[in-house]
C-alpha cells in the first residue's frame, strides 16, 4: 500500500531561516511555497531528486504554523522544533484510508481526503494510535 516515502514533515518557527538552513548546508531548494489554511500552515517543499519526475520525487516539507492554536502552533509549544509527521505515497488515497479503516486499529483524522501540497490528496492517521507517528497519506496529483 505504501509505495513510498513522499515527504518527511519538519515543524520549523521560521520558514524562512530553515529554508536558508536546508539550501546552505545541503543545496536543496523550495520546488513549492503555499499557504494552506485548512492546515493552518505556511509551508515549503524542497525536493531531493530535482529533475526526476512527481509521483517518484521525495521531499522534505518544512512547517510554519499560521497561529498558535493550529496542529503544528501546538506542536512547537509542546515539543520545540523537529519530525512533526511523515508522510507516504499511496495509490488511491480513498482506497488506502478504507482499507485502513476497516481493520478499526487506527483513528482516521480525516474520513476523507483533503487538499495537500502540490495539488495532492492528503489524509492524516492518529499519531496515539502508530507509536507515536503522525502519518499523512498521500496522493500526488497525477501528471
Ligand atoms: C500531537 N501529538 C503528536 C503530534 N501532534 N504526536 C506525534 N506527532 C505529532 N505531530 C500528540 C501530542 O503530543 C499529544 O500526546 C496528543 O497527540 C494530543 O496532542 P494535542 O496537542 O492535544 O493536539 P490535538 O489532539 O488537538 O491534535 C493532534 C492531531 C492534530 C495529531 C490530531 O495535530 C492533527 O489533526 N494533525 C493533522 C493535521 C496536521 O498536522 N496538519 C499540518 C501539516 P499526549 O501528550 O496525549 O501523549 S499539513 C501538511 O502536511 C500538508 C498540507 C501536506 O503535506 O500537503
Ligand atoms: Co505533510
Amino acid at each position: 500500500m505504501l509505495q513510498h516515502i513522499d515527504h518527511v514533515g519538519i515543524a520549523c518557527r521560521s520558514l524562512d531561516v530553515a529554508i536558508e538552513r536546508y539550501g546552505a548546508l545541503f543545496g536543496v531548494t523550495v520546488t513549492s511555497l503555499e499557504v494552506n489554511e485548512a492546515q493552518g500552515v505556511r509551508e515549503a517543499m524542497l525536493a531531493l531528486t530535482p529533475g526526476q519526475a512527481a509521483p517518484l520525487a521525495t521531499y522534505i516539507q518544512l512547517l510554519e504554523p499560521l497561529a498558535d492554536d493550529t496542529p503544528v502552533g501546538k506542536f512547537l509549544a509542546k515539543r520545540g522544533e523537529g519530525i512533526h509527521h511523515i508522510g507516504y505515497a499511496v495509490a488511491n488515497v480513498t482506497e488506502a484510508l478504507a482499507t485502513i479503516g476497516e481493520t478499526g486499529r487506527v483513528r482516521l483524522i480525516d474520513s476523507k481526503p483533503r487538499h495537500g501540497s502540490m495539488g495532492a490528496s492528503i489524509a492524516f492517521l492518529h499519531p496515539g494510535d502508530l507509536g507515536g507517528v503522525l502519518t499523512e497519506l498521500v496522493e500526488p496529483k497525477a501528471e
